[in-house]
């Protein structure tokens, strides 16, 4: 299916911010070796991407407002329209030479999400979603959850923080509770890949808490089109607010949800 003109307006910055950070990316390579590292470089090659994808943006649409998540907020006289921005997902991947990034873009109408894109521009895929339009691989595959439903053949993906305790000790709690009724667990370091991933029928399910609203929003409309259930871990829907995502088909969604509430319950 053709994208709509907002869509390829969102391609367009995606891709020419990951020809920006995949520049970046081959300098960061030689710049492990030294001993301060390349944190101040990653961090400078964040907010060009970030610069690019606002500059393309506001040039299509100079009155949406955005969310970003270098920058903050910046209010438009459009008072319908917001983009939601992370300029590289997977930060200390990039940091660390890992090729496992995306620049993640979402677009909301009425404070709902209508369509994103998740670009991977190592791999060079392109993930794309509009509402009622379905979710797409570099604009050719249709893309589909996975149909297990089985958890014991499910392969998941989550995250673990490494910033604070008492969510970190949660969060291996859960993990702890879900990972022996699986066939296996990823961890890829990117919150909106993991969402594009299960999109794309890679990943069975996926959770994670303590996400900013920037790490949710690309990946939303992009499961829900590929056929897929979103929440937060108490099963609302549409919730990039509070930082927490439970994905995967209708059956596994709901037994990981069923997990989550159980660990709670007991850590209470
Ligand atoms: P980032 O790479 O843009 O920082 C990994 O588990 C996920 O958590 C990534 O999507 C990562 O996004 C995100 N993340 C890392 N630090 C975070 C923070 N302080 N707040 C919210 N999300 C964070
Ligand atoms: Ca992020």
């Amino acid at each position: 299916m053709a994208a709509s003109a907002l869509l390829n307006i969102m391609i367009r910055a995606a891709h020419k911010a990951g020809r920006s950070l995949t520049r970046d990316f081959g300098e960061v390579e030689n710049l492990q070796v030294s001993r301060k590292g390349p944190a101040d470089f990653v961090s400078n090659a964040d907010r060009k991407a970030e610069e690019i994808v606002h500059d393309e943006l506001l040039k299509a649409r100079p009155t949406y407002s955005f969310l970003m998540e270098e920058s903050g907020e910046i209010k438009g006289t459009d008072g319908q329209h917001r983009w939601i921005i992370d300029p590289l997902d997977g930060t200390t991947n990039f940091l660390h030479s890992i090729p496992l990034f995306a620049c993640a873009i979402a677009l909301e109408r009425n404070g709902e999400v209508i369509a994103s894109v998740i670009y991977n521009p190592i791999m060079d895929e392109t993930f794309t979603a509009e509402k009622g339009r379905g979710a797409w691989l570099n604009e050719r595959k249709r893309l589909r959850v996975g149909g297990r439903r089985k958890l014991s053949e499910c392969v998941g993906a989550t995250g673990i923080n490494s910033r604070n305790t008492a969510g970190t000790t949660r969060e291996i709690r859960q993990l702890a509770h879900i990972l022996p009724s699986l066939a296996g667990i990823r961890r890829t370091g990117s919150a909106s890949t993991d969402l594009a991933w299960l999109a794309a029928g890679r990943f069975d399910l996926y959770w994670e808490a303590e996400l900013a609203p920037w790490d949710i929003a690309p990946g939303l409309v992009l499961v829900r089109e590929a056929g897929g259930f979103v929440s937060d871990f108490s099963g609302k829907a549409d919730n990039i607010q509070d930082g927490e995502v439970v994905a995967g088909n209708e059956a596994i969604h709901h037994a990981i949800l069923k997990r989550l509430k159980a660990v709670r319950d007991r850590t209470h």
